[in-house]
């Protein structure tokens, strides 16, 4: 029996790849209850800082890390080693 609707959607991981300097998408979409993983692919480190202060994720070189959207908003983050590196995540509200 199938029991989705249509308006229903699982939460999702979205994937943000830090290479070459940069976040790649620099604009990602999500939902509130999605998770935001940042895989850091250079050998340098990196954080994903937002600018308003809510979070700040280490991103060693190498290594993956994630936390988890549960506010909607648009956030704007950068990297505290590398300002220029900068990014953007828009959530929705979860229907
Ligand atoms: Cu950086």
């Amino acid at each position: 029996m199938l029991l989705l609707s249509g308006g229903m959607a699982r939460a999702a991981t979205i994937a943000i790849t830090v290479s070459d300097l940069a976040f790649e998408p620099a604009v990602a979409e999500a939902t509130v209850g999605d998770t935001i993983e940042w895989r850091n692919v250079d050998f340098v480190g990196h954080t994903a800082t937002d600018r308003s202060g809510q979070w700040d994720v280490a991103l060693p070189a190498g290594k993956t890390a994630s936390i988890g959207m549960t506010t909607p908003g648009v956030m704007s983050y950068f990297c505290r080693f590398h300002p220029q590196m900068t990014g953007i995540i828009r959530v929705k509200p979860k229907l």
